[in-house]
């Protein structure tokens, strides 16, 4: 197939599994094509099947906020019509999916049938979109959609629960690449971080308050006066200088490292024993499915499609949002040397559930059918 994939291309996880997922759509022999306003952060690999189109957002004095939905539209006119794509796929709703419907109809008054696939990822389902600013587009955008797709079951129930949604919502999972996200030898990583055997803790995030990093450093904090420990925080955002605030005043900055943003996060998480995800609202949680993958067990809150994922008393503990007592009591369970064993093991047994070569074909499977589908209501 030729397929169009439009995505955030920074570091969040819709732009991670968009990226990913084109990529290895890619080595399947589809054509692929990006069509973003930058270089997605994960597109490093290249070869015949991968395209990349920027979108150029033009301003002019007149326009307080480039119109960049109407350069992305434009700029997908061009690209499903000079390279003859079968499908766009857009991550994202705001404003991939209006984009795709603006586009479509422009194409569809020259003779161009093109159907389009969106994917919810979260945010622009429970936080953006549910704001009566984007509401009637995101419900309009989602029904004009020729397939929709969403990450978790919870996901799918919160959509159609605040938009009135017509259509579909197929759910399909993150996915991981095993190849990548494994274990890897890093103990003299282990061994600076951790001289004395501490415990390690690890939260990788975008800082952003959904993702209660104060609870990370909360629980931590308590861990750390009953078990030697370190905690690294991976990743930057809004929240991180009240982060470093709140350190200095619990007093733990002797064992706490804030690493930025990192790209190679599996060699962090390869030395780990334990991830930290409070989050308040999560559709799915990649960043714990990475740290499954290498063999680190996961304690998280029960927000949104989490609990898919993350299996209570198995994979690691899922706690209530904010409770930080009680995960608190999870962590020293998980980190107790008779249990972590076995945490671990159950960790990556269930990672590889979602390998990609599993989520894979259920993708090309969704795209068929839309194709088949939307040929023939386009007809009507
Ligand atoms: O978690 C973030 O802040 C980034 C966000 C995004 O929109 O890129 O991630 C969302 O999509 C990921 C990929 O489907 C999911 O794994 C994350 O759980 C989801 N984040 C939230 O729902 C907060």
């Amino acid at each position: 197939m030729n397929i169009g994939i439009v995505c955030y291309p920074t570091f969040g996880g819709s732009g991670v599994v968009a990226t990913e997922l084109g990529k290895a759509l890619s080595k399947q022999g589809h054509k692929i094509h990006f069509i973003t306003y930058s270089q997605p952060t994960r597109l490093d690999l290249f070869n015949e099947n991968l395209f990349y189109h920027e979108v150029d957002i033009k301003s002019y004095p007149l326009f307080e906020h480039a119109p960049y939905e109407l350069a992305l539209a434009s700029k997908m006119v061009n690209v499903v019509k000079f390279e003859a794509l079968d499908l766009l796929h857009v991550h994202y709703a705001i404003p991939h999916a209006s984009a795709a419907y603006m586009a479509k109809q422009i194409l569809r008054e020259q003779g161009i049938h093109i159907p389009v696939v969106t994917t919810l990822h979260g945010t622009d389902i429970t936080l953006v979109g549910k704001d009566p600013s984007y509401e009637p587009v995101v419900t309009f955008s989602i029904n004009k959609s020729d397939g929709v797709t969403a990450v978790s079951e919870d996901l799918k129930k919160d959509t159609l629960k605040h938009f009135e949604i017509k259509n579909h919502i197929e759910v399909i999972p993150n996915f991981i690449d095993l190849e990548r996200f494994k274990k890897q030898k890093k103990e003299h990583f282990k061994q600076a971080i951790c001289p004395h055997g501490e415990k390690l803790l690890v939260h990788t995030s975008n800082f952003r308050k959904v993702k209660r990093v104060d609870d990370v450093i909360r629980v931590f904090n308590e861990v750390r006066h009953i078990v030697p420990a370190k905690l690294l925080l991976v990743g930057d955002g809004p929240e991180r200088d009240k982060m470093e605030r709140l350190c200095r005043q619990l007093d733990t900055c002797e064992d706490v490292r804030f690493l930025g943003k990192l790209e190679a996060v599996e060699e962090v998480l390869s030395v780990a024993d334990l991830f930290l995800m409070p989050s308040e609202k999560e559709s799915f949680g990649l960043a714990a499915l990475e740290a499954m993958a290498c063999e680190v067990p996961v304690l998280s809150s029960n927000a949104g499609g989490i609990p898919e994922l993350n299996l209570d008393g198995i994979t690691g503990y899922v706690c209530e949002i904010g409770d930080v007592e009680t995960m608190t009591a999870r962590a020293l369970d998980i980190l107790d040397d008779r249990n972590l064993p076995g945490f671990k093991k159950q960790a990556l047994a269930r990672a590889k559930e979602f390998d990609i070569s599993n989520i894979l074909p259920i993708y090309e499977d969704f795209y068929k059918k839309t194709i088949e589908r939307s040929l023939v209501t386009s007809m009507r």
